[in-house]
């Protein structure tokens, strides 16, 4: 039968492939979404981030190791699912301008839409505009903003200013999140809510709306 520890070694890899068979192996022997997700899928990504830090992993390998990851996380999301109807609330999501790093915001948005949420993803190095113009499209209840450089973390303020400049912050509640991010800035930058994590987004998209 094949293992965590395995499923974890496969996004280090960057083996999509494997990923996709061990994935689908531990989903059919019942082990729990939540085990794959963070004891494989999460676990193999985090060895990632340190090797990379040290300088003993490179942005190609990074970039396939992200890919891998996105495979397996889309076949655990895509079974939890079915079934659901009616959403639970509209998230608009986004990395700020300036930063490229997408995965933390991807994992988010795919849990959102996995319990339920309608997710419109602005993608990367989104600008405070076209924040604004999505606000205006589509009505979220939620503006999700991502970062995970110091120095990008200052235009989640940039942006909700322009929010409020646009006569549009109090529509909406406005989240962040990302490594480099915490409550205390969350709370000088006047944002509605942060979490630390993919998971706990949800409970906070799940508590901002009374849901
Ligand atoms: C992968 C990666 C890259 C990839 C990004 C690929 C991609 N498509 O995203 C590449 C190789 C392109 C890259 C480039 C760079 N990177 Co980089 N990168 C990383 C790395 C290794 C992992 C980040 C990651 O994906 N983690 C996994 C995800 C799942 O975790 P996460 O993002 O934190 O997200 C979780 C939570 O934070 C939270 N969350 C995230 N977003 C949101 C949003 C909301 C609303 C909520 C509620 C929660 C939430 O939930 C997520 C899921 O649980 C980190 C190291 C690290 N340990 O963080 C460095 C790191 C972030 N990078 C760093 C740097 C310096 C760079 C570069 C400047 C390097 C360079 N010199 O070119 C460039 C910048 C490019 C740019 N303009 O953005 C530094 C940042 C240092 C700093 N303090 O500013 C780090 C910390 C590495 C280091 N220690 O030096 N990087």
């Amino acid at each position: 039968m094949a293992t965590l520890e395995e499923l974890a070694q496969a996004v280090l890899d960057g083996d999509e492939t494997q990923v996709v068979e061990l994935t689908k192996s531990l989903m059919d022997s019942g082990v729990d979404p939540q085990d794959i997700i963070n004891k494989g899928l999460l676990a193999g990504m985090d060895k990632v981030g340190e090797l990379f830090k040290n300088n003993e992993m490179f942005v190609p390998e990074v970039l396939m190791s992200a890919d891998a990851l996105k495979a397996g996380m889309n076949l655990v999301l895509k079974d939890s699912k079915q079934g659901q109807v009616t959403p639970k609330g509209t998230v608009v999501i986004g990395t700020v301008e300036g930063d490229l790093h997408d995965i933390g915001k991807n994992l988010v948005g795919m849990m959102l839409e996995s319990n339920g949420f309608k997710v419109h993803d602005l993608g990367a190095d989104v600008k405070a505009e076209k924040f604004i113009e999505a606000v205006k499209e589509y009505q979220p209840d939620i503006v999700g903003m991502s970062a995970l450089l110091t120095t990008t973390m200052v235009n989640m303020k940039t942006t909700i200013d322009a929010l409020a400049a646009a006569g549009v912050r109090d529509k909406v509640k406005v989240i962040i999140g990302g490594a480099p991010i915490t409550q205390k800035f969350a709370d000088e930058i006047g944002a509605d809510g942060y979490s630390p994590d993919a998971a706990s987004a949800v409970e906070l998209c799940r508590r901002l709306l009374g849901k």
